[in-house]
């Protein structure tokens, strides 16, 4: 490691293979003009070591960046509070800086590239003075596997590299993928000052780049997550034929032990997690459910003619409040070890908490001490005591439900993908898609109301295609056109569904969820071998009566009607809001989904 002689800009001595461990040229480049812009005390080549994270733990407590937790009750955990006023993405400080405006089309924010590049190099002109740079090299997808995509974050936050430790494989494995001279995604991340005024998410599609400023939340700091697995991903996508997608992948296996692989794109805190955590009350009889991605998937066409997915991370950075035995069991003890948490609550002793942890008991504690460091009285009530997107960090391979297949080098055959909000009504538990160009037009105007994944007002519905919204790299009409044209060249392609767990009357959920949502899963895969029972509705088609598994179902048949209804008055509501939706798109509409809407209006009659 270097120390940089008094204000040294140019050729910094690290830059020479006896400091750096890697003979790649690229890298080494960008490496040091990182380091010559912002101008470190130190420079540190994560490796991914044991060693390293033991010293990293030791230097984040001491300096307060993490709190360690009770060693009896949270073994290995630890607490990081983040700034206040740094809990979420950002989606209006979040750029896709493409050559042209229209490559970033009318949802994405846009800066042209040598704008945004002035702006950043004042930002990060001197951020690491009195930090350390990391490098953290970094693969996404199984290591060794041809689907995989090598990344560099340089960063001056150490908990984004102990996050991107347990996220990615990071360090050596990554070196070693990418060779002396292997491609790889570069990114430049610093918190700067944490001032929400100077915070820019910024994407170069065409170069393959990320430089983040300002924030050290998950989403916006650890590079390769949504950053580079979806809105960079998605435009390497677009231009080699394949898809990147804000998706859970999960395993169906059922009583003659035929599996079926599900693919679900649903928008932030809207149930990836816990649909890919899945324990089916229908265990006993058969059905089971096992864990291979939560939050992204990477498709391609396999040479048997199906979908390929692979998930490309190698942890979870999930939602805890709501996480309880009787919601997400897997969840829980997937967190029982190990597991940084973000703006949780913790008790006197040292114990993690969060709204939702007890389920249907009381909280055991009469004090809690806040996300923000205030020690309050429990019945004082208040604010949450958790951050409503309080996260947990942890390896997948603490997950007691992931499947024995999630890192096959191949990935896994989809059979089914699924699209699914948070909608008070109109949308039916589930929906079969008529063909494939109806199932992307269910897609491209999903709607789902916000919640607090992203700063900003929560509850309000907006159209989020393919949950799509906040990660898409390039134009959404291209993107539109891309899914569209990926049916045509699909030999097998998965059968499309709409589901969604969330509709209300009288302000109640009308479906349990959790684990009763396998019995929508059970019809889908009847459904793709032909079998199953199903209704024509103008909005496609949903189980007939009976064919859904009831078995152990606490609620009555009639209030399964209810949440399986199409209702006409309320589907020509969504007609003429999917028209204003797709106004925005202008002529990059593709015609099939302006087809799709007519269809669907005829059908209305
Ligand atoms: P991101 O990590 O932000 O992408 O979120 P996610 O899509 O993985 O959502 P997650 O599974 O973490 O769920 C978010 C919230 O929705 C949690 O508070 C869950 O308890 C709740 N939730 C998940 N599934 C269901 C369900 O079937 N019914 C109901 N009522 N709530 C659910
Ligand atoms: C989401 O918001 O969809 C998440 C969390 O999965 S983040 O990684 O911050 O995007
Ligand atoms: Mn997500």
């Amino acid at each position: 490691m270097t120390l940089f002689p008094q204000g040294a800009v140019t050729a910094p001595a690290f830059a020479t293979p006896t400091d750096s461990p890697t003979h790649h040229a690229a890298l080494n480049a960008w490496v040091a003009d990182c380091a010559a812009l912002t101008q470190p005390d130190r420079i540190y080549w994560c490796d991914g070591s044991e060693a390293e994270h033991d010293r990293l733990v030791a230097q984040c407590l001491a300096d307060g960046t993490l709190i360690a937790l009770n060693p009896k009750t949270a073994p290995g955990s630890f607490l990081h509070r983040s700034n206040p006023n740094d809990v979420a993405r950002v989606e209006h400080a979040t750029f896709i800086c493409s050559r042209s405006k229209d490559d970033a089309g009318p949802t994405n924010n846009w800066l042209e590239p040598g704008e945004a590049k002035t702006k950043l190099r004042t930002l990060f002109d001197g951020c690491m003075r009195g930090r350390t740079l990391y490098v953290i090299p970094y693969i996404m997808g199984p290591v060794g596997s041809p689907l995989s995509k090598v990344g560099i974050e340089v960063t001056d936050s150490p908990y984004v590299v102990l996050s991107m430790r347990i996220m990615t494989r990071m360090g050596k494995a990554a070196l070693d993928q990418l060779g002396t001279d292997g491609e790889f995604a570069p990114g430049l991340h610093s918190t700067g000052n944490l001032d929400p005024e100077n915070r820019y998410i910024c994407h170069f599609p065409e170069e393959r780049t990320i430089i983040s400023f300002g924030s050290g939340y998950g989403g916006n700091a650890l590079l390769g997550k949504k950053c580079f697995a979806l809105r960079i991903a998605s435009v390497m996508a677009r231009d080699e034929g394949w898809l990147a997608e804000h998706m859970l992948l999960l395993e169906l296996t059922a009583p003659d032990g035929e599996r079926t692989y599900i693919g679900g794109a649903f928008p932030s805190a809207c149930g990836k997690t816990n649909l890919a955590m899945l324990v089916s009350p229908l265990e006993n009889r058969g059905w089971s459910v096992r864990t291979v991605g939560d939050d992204i998937a990477w498709m391609r066409v396999g040479p048997d003619g199906k979908l390929w997915a692979i998930n490309p991370e190698a942890g979870f950075f999930g939602v805890v409040p709501g996480t309880s035995l009787e919601t997400n069991p897997n969840a829980l003890h997937t967190i029982e070890r190990g597991t940084i948490f973000t703006n949780v609550a913790v008790s006197d002793d040292g114990t993690p908490w969060w709204e939702g942890k007890d389920g249907a008991a009381s909280c055991p504690y009469d004090y809690l001490t806040d996300w923000k460091g205030n020690r309050r009285n429990v019945l004082d009530g208040g604010e949450p005591f958790a951050h409503p997107n309080s996260r947990f960090t942890a390896s997948a391979h603490q997950c007691p439900s992931l499947s024995p297949h999630w890192e096959d080098f191949g990935g896994v055959p989809i059979d089914a993908l699924i699209f699914g909000g948070r909608r008070d009504n109109t949308m039916p538990l589930v929906l079969e898609a008529l063909d494939w160009n109806h199932g992307v037009f269910i897609g491209a105007t999903m709607g789902s109301k916000t919640t607090a994944a992203a700063s900003g007002q929560t509850g309000v519905l907006r159209r989020d295609p393919f949950a799509m919204l906040p990660f898409c790299g390039y134009h959404m009409g291209d993107y539109f056109a891309h899914w569209i044209a990926l049916g045509e060249s699909i030999p097998d392609p998965p059968k499309l569904f709409a589901v969604n767990w969330f509709r209300k009357e009288d302000g109640k959920f009308l479906w349990p969820g959790f684990g009763d949502n396998v019995r929508a899963l059970i019809w889908m895969h009847e459904r793709i071998r032909g079998r199953g029972n199903a209704l024509e509705t103008p909005a496609g088609r949903t189980p007939l009566a009976g064919s859904l598994h009831m078995e152990g179902l606490g609620i009555s048949p009639e209030r399964v009607a209810r949440a399986l209804q199409v209702d006409k008055v309320e589907w020509f509501k969504e007609a003429d809001a999917i028209a204003e939706h797709f106004a925005r798109f202008g002529d990059k509409l593709p015609p099939e989904l302006a087809e799709e809407l007519t269809k669907l209006r005829a059908r209305l009659g």
